[in-house]
C-alpha cells in the first residue's frame, strides 16, 4: 500500500461561491496566497514523500507486530537518515498510546516493532524528520486487529 502526500494546500472557503463581492474578493486573495506558497516552496523532491508500509503478521493480531516503512522521494530514491517516531492509538477513549522509534535496516528502509494490546481498530501515526530537517505525519489506520 502506497500514501502519498504533498504539501497541504491551501483551503478554499465552503462558501466561496455563494457569497457575493466578499466571497469574490476573498477568492481572490486566496488565489494570490496560492500563488505565493507555489512560488516560494522549495524546489527539488523534498516536497513529496511516499511511504510504503508492510506490517507482519498479516492480518494483524493482538500482541507483537512488525511494521516496515519504505520511503522514497519524488524519483523514487530512498530517503535514508530520517528520524520515524511511532505512536500506536486505538480509536476509542481510555487508553495510553504506545510509542516506538524505527530503525534504519536497510537504505530508506524502516523497522519498528509494535504492541497491539486489544482486539480492535488502530491508527498508527508516524512523526517524520527528514534529514533536511522536514517533518511531515502520516497516519495509517489498522482496521480489525484480531483477537489471540
Ligand atoms: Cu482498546
Amino acid at each position: 500500500m502506497t500514501i502519498q502526500q504533498r504539501l497541504p494546500d491551501q483551503k478554499v472557503p465552503d462558501h466561496f461561491l455563494t457569497q457575493g463581492l466578499t466571497g469574490w474578493l476573498a477568492g481572490i486573495v486566496c488565489a494570490a496566497t496560492l500563488l505565493l506558497a507555489s512560488c516560494s516552496r522549495p524546489a527539488g523532491s523534498s516536497a513529496f514523500v511516499a511511504i510504503e508500509h508492510e506490517i507482519s503478521p498479516e492480518p494483524v493480531r493482538v500482541g507483537s507486530a512488525t511494521i516496515i516503512l519504505k520511503v522514497s522521494d519524488a524519483s523514487g530514491k530512498p530517503i535514508t537518515g530520517a528520524h520515524i517516531a511511532i505512536e500506536t492509538d486505538m480509536s476509542h477513549a481510555g487508553m495510553s498510546p504506545g510509542f516506538a522509534e524505527a530503525k534504519e535496516a536497510e537504505p530508506g528502509r524502516y523497522q519498528a516493532h509494535l504492541e497491539f494490546q486489544m482486539a480492535g481498530d488502530w491508527v498508527i501515526l508516524l512523526h517524520i524528520a527528514q534529514p533536511d530537517g522536514k517533518k511531515l505525519e502520516r497516519q495509517i489506520d489498522v482496521r480489525g486487529v484480531r483477537p489471540n
